[in-house]
């Protein structure tokens, strides 16, 4: 139990991000537990002895420790932007999108980036299978601004941090794909205020330190 909503978070997990983009637009304050791999505070493996990040912590002692679970109960307190109500399709579609992301898209990237430097082959292979992802975003993309119509969605701020880290894997490769509207979009959330806001470094958290709170400017605690 806690006064306060427990975030711990590691700025540069792409589920981590999901997670703070979501708070982040929902304006639900938390207490934020910048972490690393490696040195796993006990209080997380505690309460999610997974060891995975994002893990959440709410008022009642309530656990989420999966990145969409937390990104959910955040916009179902508070969706300010209407990030669950798309302009074009429903919730449904955009959980079916995400889940091809986590499940067949992630896997891709995981080769792609771990054996870019050691195994070659294997690496370029998962980047070849990945690119009917890519191209299928690409093809979404064509209809409108965002994933889900012009405007962002739970989709595109679940979805953004994924192709970053694929994007960054080789760079100059990714941005001369013939897939402009994913370009677009991704060129588009990499310079957006939303990206800097959940970026920012912090200090890792120490136990009894003074609580750092995310987002900075919260209107709901
Ligand atoms: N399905 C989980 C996956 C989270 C995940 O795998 N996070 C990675 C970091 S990006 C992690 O914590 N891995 C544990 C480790 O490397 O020790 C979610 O959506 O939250």
């Amino acid at each position: 139990m806690s006064d306060q909503k427990i975030l711990y978070s590691f700025r540069r997990c792409p589920y981590a991000m999901r997670a703070r983009l979501a708070v982040a637009s929902s304006q639900e304050r938390f207490e934020l537990r910048e972490i690393i791999l490696h040195a796993k505070p006990a209080h997380m493996l505690e309460i999610s002895p997974k060891g995975t990040v994002p893990v959440a912590q709410l008022e009642d002692g309530t656990v989420i420790d999966e990145s969409l679970d937390i990104a959910l109960w955040a916009l179902r307190q508070n969706d300010p932007e209407h990030l669950l109500t798309p302009d074009r399709g429903t919730e449904t579609e955009m959980l079916s999108l995400i889940e091809r992301q986590d499940t067949s898209f992630k896997p891709l990237l995981d080769r792609y980036k771990y054996h870019f430097h050691s195994d070659k082959e294997a690496s370029l292979a998962a980047r070849d299978d990945a690119r009917h992802f890519l191209a299928d975003l690409d093809a979404q993309l064509a209809n409108g601004d965002r994933l889900f119509g012009d405007r962002t969605s739970l989709a595109d701020i679940c979805i953004w941090p994924f192709i970053r880290q694929f994007a960054h894997v080789d760079k100059e490769w990714f941005w001369s794909l013939p897939y402009p509207h994913l370009i677009e979009w991704l060129d588009v959330f990499l310079n957006s205020d939303r990206f800097a806001a959940i970026m920012k470094k912090y200090a890792l958290w120490v136990p009894d330190q003074q609580p750092v709170f995310f987002p900075e400017a919260a209107q709901n605690q």
